[in-house]
């Protein structure tokens, strides 16, 4: 049985950052991560059987062999011969340290099974997102999640309901896509940066205690973990050969505003992934004040040369739902 299937699934955002491979042919994250899944940004993947497999994302067709080991192994773990051809996109700027690939590999995945009259648990079709990227392994799940270093699959550690309060503002300083992938940029932090170590016997270290913070619904202790995480992961990052960094102008200014905020007694706790944009976690009561003062911060900082202005968009996003499947045709 075969048929179209539409999916809708959220980003996956990391509290406690996934970087580095422990097997790079099976795509095993080296550290750790803690997640939370995002409503109000989304992927929509729609899914059909077809002679060879296709994805076109945002109307541009993309480099088969990106997709070809997720597409073997989802054959291999279904049984079929089935070929796919999806079309994807992104309610925000994709490949753009926006966590694209978490959305768009978990709505391939869980369309695709869909699509093959398949059913799968969610810890199998985690472990099979996984192999197309390993962030999307943790977007199959909503609320708060886990991968642990080495893992196949993620899981859940408390559903969406668990802290309604808690909001993540969005800036989006910069909509280019990133000059280097993750992927490519986590290798090259393994191969040169003197750090990479460093890096992945400290991200272990911050687990246990972000964990119990999240529980706790402690904005201050999670938001202190969270940005220890990223400062680490960037700072391996800079010390590659040669330096990478993915920060704009306007994301040193926006780094800045929530210190400033924080000063001024307001809880807002930025976090950054493989790209310019600013993630700030923060209380519902408190979100439209801090939303208001980092807009005028971005709208304050000058463009860097070649980029689009700043004085970009704030989005606001509250804890989320794991993937939506929906079949239009049989
Ligand atoms: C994360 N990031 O935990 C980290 C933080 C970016 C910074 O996962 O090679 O697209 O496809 O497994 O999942 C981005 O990397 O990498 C990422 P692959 P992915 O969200």
């Amino acid at each position: 049985m075969s048929r179209t299937v539409l999916c809708r699934a959220h980003p996956s955002l990391a509290l406690i950052k996934y970087w580095g491979k422990s097997d790079s042919r099976r795509n095993l994250p080296a550290t750790p991560s803690l997640a939370v899944t995002l409503a109000g940004v989304h992927t929509e993947t729609r899914v059909r059987p077809a002679t060879v497999d296709c994805v076109v994302l945002d109307g541009a067709e993309q480099p088969r062999e990106r997709y070809a080991p997720f597409f073997e192994a989802l054959r291999r773990r279904l049984r079929t011969d089935l070929r796919f051809h999806a079309e994807s996109r992104n309610s925000f700027p994709t490949a753009a340290g926006l966590a694209s690939s978490s959305s768009g590999f978990a709505a391939l995945a869980a369309a695709c099974v869909r699509a093959a009259g398949g059913q799968l648990a969610a810890q199998e079709l985690s472990a099979l997102a996984r192999i197309g990227s390993a962030s999307a392994a943790r977007s199959l799940f909503g609320g708060f999640t886990l991968l642990p270093a080495g893992a196949r699959a993620a899981r859940q550690l408390f559903p969406e309901q668990h802290w309604p309060e808690l909001r993540v503002l969005v800036a989006v300083v910069g909509a280019q896509a990133k000059p280097l992938s993750s992927r490519q940029a986590m290798e090259a932090t393994r191969r040169s940066s003197p750090f990479y170590r460093a890096w992945l016997a400290s991200a272990g270290s911050l687990l246990a205690e972000a964990i119990e913070a999240l529980q706790r619904r402690d904005l201050e202790r999670m938001g202190g973990l969270a940005r220890l995480s990223y400062s680490r992961m960037h700072a391996a990052l800079l010390a590659s050969e040669p330096p990478l960094l993915y920060w704009l102008p306007a994301t040193v200014t926006l780094v800045r505003e929530c210190a400033e905020l924080r000063r001024r007694g307001l809880g807002a706790w930025e976090t950054i992934d493989a790209g310019p944009q600013v993630k700030v976690l923060c209380l519902a009561a408190e979100a439209a004040q801090i939303a208001a003062a980092l807009q005028e911060a971005v709208g304050a900082a000058k463009p860097a040369c070649g980029e689009q202005p700043a004085g970009g968009r704030i989005l606001e996003c509250r804890p989320g739902p794991a993937p939506e499947v929906r079949v239009e045709e049989e």
